[in-house]
């Protein structure tokens, strides 16, 4: 008798519907063994002032993203057979109530995951998580300032504020703490009124590259491909995606909307263009399931972006483990 071509075990990994949720159905494994890609929750929002719902924005991505363990139709090749994918779980809160602390604990529990070697995609949580993330990088397996492609409608390089450092404002104090060198940093999508004007002035003096949204549709993909890639290089880079690049069409629910924006099928065809880039790690913040629609498309959109970085850095793995 042939192998059926549907077989049982194909049929089971289309039920996503069934089964204790993970990120993109990969095994839950909290102790980081044979992990080359860790997916982490960070259901924090303490860094932002009003839109504290942002802390449940992995519990729903978890659900939505069971769907998404499949392969990538453009790229012909299935992330989940290039590398060890894993569901690492949350980052403990011990401290919640006071920013500073909870950031120092986070950075404490990311120190362990570069360590050994994985390479982490974290899903928010409000903008403040990604400065613990990218703090323990640099005290263990990168020193050196990293490259960063940063998605938002908002620059975020407002000075510290609010009496923490850990304010959204990360962008300015990454690049004054050393961590992020503003010569390989771009900024994509910024647009909508600002609160203040010397916020941009800073970015445009500092940063590499700063895409605004406008920008963007003049000069079209294919050239904001190219810049990324002139501005980030070959060094190790990371690719951090507030959902507020998107036009609130395809993501309405987020922190903070702005209007007008890149529609998901732009961002994508850049994202396709970011193959071989060397992603030391990701995130995808500002995710607020309560104002999203009842058919959680800001869910579905995060959905897709993890599966893009996914196969990205999965691809990444599987070529060095070849050439070793
Ligand atoms: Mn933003």
């Amino acid at each position: 008798m042939s192998e059926p071509i549907f077989s049982d075990e194909l049929f089971a990994s289309y039920q996503h519907w069934s089964g204790i949720p993970t990120f993109l159905r990969c095994p839950h494994q909290p102790n980081f063994q044979d992990t080359d890609i860790g997916l982490l929750g960070f259901p924090y929002a303490g860094g932002n002032p009003v839109e504290h719902m942002q802390y449940l924005g992995p519990r729903t991505i978890r659900n939505r993203s069971m769907g998404f363990a499949r392969a990538h139709r453009e790229f012909k090749v299935d992330p989940f057979k290039l590398a060890r994918i894993r569901d690492l779980g949350d980052v403990p809160q011990l401290h919640p109530l006071v920013p500073d602390l909870q950031a120092a604990d986070a950075q404490a529990y990311y120190e362990k995951v570069f360590k050994v070697g994985i390479i982490p995609i974290s899903i928010g949580g409000d903008h403040s998580v990604t400065w613990p993330i990218l703090r323990a990088a640099r005290n263990t397996r990168f020193p050196q300032p990293l490259g960063m492609i940063h998605f938002d409608s908002h620059t975020d390089s407002m000075p510290a504020m609010g009496g923490t450092k850990n304010h959204a404002g990360g962008f300015r104090i990454g690049t004054e703490e050393g961590i992020i060198d503003p010569k390989r940093t771009v900024q994509i999508g910024m647009r909508g009124p600002v609160a203040l004007l010397e916020q941009d002035d800073w970015s445009n003096e500092n940063f590499a590259a700063v895409i605004t949204t406008e920008s963007f549709v003049e000069q079209g993909e294919e050239s904001v491909i190219k810049k990324v890639r002139e501005v980030v290089g070959d060094g190790p880079t990371y690719l951090s995606f507030d959902l507020d690049a998107i036009d609130p069409v395809d993501a309405p629910g987020v922190a903070d909307p702005e209007i007008n924006g890149l529609r998901i099928r732009e961002i994508m065809k850049v994202i396709h263009g970011f193959r071989g880039l060397n992603l030391m790690g990701a995130d995808i913040v500002c995710y607020c399931p309560p104002v999203d629609n009842p058919s959680q498309i800001t869910a579905l959109t995060s959905c897709q972006l993890l599966h893009e970085f996914v196969t990205l850095i999965a691809e990444n793995v599987a070529k060095k483990r070849t050439a070793a």
